[in-house]
C-alpha cells in the first residue's frame, strides 16, 4: 500500500467517524440576510440603548435594519474609522426613517463596520462583523484547516452530502476538482507532513 492511499484510507475511516460532529456542524454557505431591529434608541434591542450592538455575518450576506419597534425617526449610517468622529462619506445611510420600513446593505468585503443613528449619535450605535472566506482547505470556514476539514471533502467525493458549507475552499490542490486527493492533502497538512497547502 502506497502511503497516499494510505492516507486516503484513514481520511475515510476519520469521515465516517465525524459524520455526526459534521452533521451538528453544518451551515449554510449561501447568502443569507440578517436582521437588526431599531428601536427607540437602540439596535438589536432596549438593552444596547447607550451601548453598541455587534452582529457577526458572512461575506456575502445582507443586513436589514427593521425599523417597525421605532416611533421617533432614526438612521443607520457607517461611521467609518470611529463613531466618535463619523465621516462625511459614509458606505451606507438610510437617511431619517420613521415610517416603520427597512433599510438593507450587502457586505462583499471581510471586516467590522461601525454604525450609528446620526439623530442619537452618542446613544444608538452598532457594528456588523463581516467574516471572510477562510483559507483553503478549510472547507467549513470555522477558521481551522483539520481532520473534519478532510471528512467533509470526502463525504462530498463520495455523495454523502450534496455542497459544504465553503466549498470554494474544498478543492486544496487548484485541479478543477474535489476528490480524495484534496482531502489527503489536509490530512498531511494537518498531521506536519506538508508544511503549508496552496494558496
Ligand atoms: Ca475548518
Ligand atoms: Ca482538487
Ligand atoms: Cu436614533
Amino acid at each position: 500500500m502506497t502511503r497516499a492511499s494510505g492516507l486516503v484510507r484513514i481520511a475515510i475511516a476519520v469521515a465516517f467517524l465525524l459524520t455526526a460532529t459534521f452533521l451538528t456542524q453544518q451551515s449554510t454557505a449561501l447568502a443569507a440576510t440578517t436582521t437588526v431591529d431599531v428601536g427607540d434608541i437602540w439596535f438589536c434591542d432596549e438593552t444596547f440603548e447607550g451601548g453598541l450592538c455587534e452582529t457577526t455575518i458572512a461575506v456575502g450576506d445582507t443586513v436589514v435594519w427593521d425599523f417597525d419597534g421605532a416611533i421617533q425617526p432614526h438612521t443607520t449610517t457607517a461611521c467609518g474609522a470611529s463613531c466618535d468622529s463619523p465621516t462625511a462619506s459614509p458606505r451606507w445611510d438610510s437617511g431619517l426613517i420613521n415610517d416603520g420600513t427597512t433599510f438593507q446593505y450587502t457586505f462583499n468585503a471581510p471586516g467590522t463596520y461601525l454604525y450609528y443613528c446620526q439623530v442619537h449619535p452618542t446613544l444608538q450605535r452598532g457594528s456588523i462583523v463581516v467574516r471572510g472566506n477562510g483559507a483553503v482547505g478549510d472547507a467549513n470556514c470555522n477558521g481551522a484547516v483539520d481532520s473534519i476539514d478532510a471528512a467533509l471533502i470526502l463525504q462530498l467525493t463520495a455523495g454523502l452530502v450534496g455542497s459544504l458549507p465553503c466549498q470554494q475552499n474544498a478543492d486544496v490542490n487548484g485541479n478543477g476538482s474535489v476528490d480524495s486527493i484534496d482531502a489527503a492533502l489536509v490530512l498531511q497538512f494537518t498531521a506536519g507532513l506538508l508544511p503549508n497547502l496552496p494558496s
